[in-house]
């Protein structure tokens, strides 16, 4: 095993959120942002190509089918904000939905210095686009970008993907509490949501065959070896995805192959885990369309619109604030 040493620029709350989420008492867990490292993010990439992951596609889909109608709906100009863009590739039909229409302005908002590089190369070639990027946490960068938009100007925040899904249930309606705050009414919130699937279907898509979910999972660990200089040994944790019936959610977690102990010098710490005791890493809501408009009503939107994929159940809510 490759022992890294201890890197002269830590990350604090990185150490400090592994510190925290691996000596907890009962279930270990760490933080699911931390998966989106630069490896972490290129293998969620291959995983929105893989057959048995149909989010992502069924994502760009229907934003492909129904741009037109979506930039129908949002009248005005616009200002158009997206919370975490990613490599914004699967917003490009929307922006030239709009660009065609008048001048656009794109606000994207990530915390991944490197996404939003991509995002901004990837999305200049559209006509009549201004594109200005944040690298912030979300509810931050929205603060910002509605401070920017100009008087007159709509906005409508695009939170794709389903990344609320990653959220337990009260933290996603705080979430949207918190969006809702910051808009004005009249401004929209394009909101991507996976809808509730058979068990089988969301284990397949959990745990893949070529194992990629395995390796996404894994890379954190990965991770913290890297960049607090850890001696995790991947080949003694598994992959393990798992449907939690209550949550109506499918989660990941990293079983431990044996009992043992890893240190992690940039966080000052030694770990035990006992044998077949798991780190929790991350959770995947899933929705019906009802729960959507519901949580949507309870932070002070009204579900305009939602447009369900035909292949996989997945749906896109434009939702209006009141
Ligand atoms: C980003 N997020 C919506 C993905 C999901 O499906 O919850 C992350 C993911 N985890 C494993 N596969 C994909």
């Amino acid at each position: 095993m490759l022992v890294h040493a201890i890197p002269a620029n830590i990350n604090y709350e990185f150490a400090a959120d592994v510190r925290a989420g691996l000596t907890r008492e009962h279930q270990k867990e760490l933080p699911s942002k931390y998966l989106y490292d630069d490896v972490g993010s290129a293998l969620f990439e291959v995983i929105s190509h893989l057959p048995e992951y149909g989010l992502t596609r069924a994502d760009e889909r229907l934003l492909r089918r129904h741009s037109r109608e979506i930039v129908d709906r949002v009248k005005g100009p616009v200002a158009v904000a997206e919370l975490g863009s990613g490599s914004g590739r699967k917003t490009r039909w929307l922006l030239e939905a709009f660009c065609r229409r008048q001048r656009t302005s794109y606000y994207p908002v990530e915390i991944s210095h490197s996404a939003l590089v991509m995002c901004e190369r990837e999305l200049s070639d559209i006509d009549a686009i201004s594109i200005v990027g944040f690298e912030r946490e979300y509810l931050e960068g929205l603060l910002e970008v509605a401070a920017y938009r100009k008087s007159g100007e709509h906005l409508l925040v695009l939170f794709l993907g389903s990344t609320i899904g990653n959220f337990d249930r009260m933290a996603g309606l705080k979430f949207l509490s918190g969006v809702r705050r910051i808009l004005k009414p009249g401004d929209s919130l394009l909101l991507g949501t996976d809808l509730e699937k058979s068990s089988s279907e969301l284990i397949r898509a959990y745990d893949d065959e070529l194992g990629v979910t395995a390796a996404f999972n894994l890379n954190l660990l990965a991770r913290i070896n890297r960049e607090l200089a850890a001696d995790f040994d991947l080949a003694q944790f598994k992959h393990v995805a798992r449907i939690n019936d209550e949550a109506r959610s499918v989660e990941m977690h990293l079983r431990s192959k044996r009992p043992q102990k890893v240190h992690i010098r940039a966080a000052q710490v030694v770990v035990e885990f006992g044998q077949d005791e798991t780190i929790w890493t991350e959770s995947s809501h899933k929705y019906s369309l009802d729960d959507v408009c519901e949580m949507a009503r309870t932070a002070g939107f009204r579900c305009e619109v939602q447009w369900m994929d035909e292949q996989w159940p997945f749906a896109e809510n434009l939702l209006v604030a009141v």
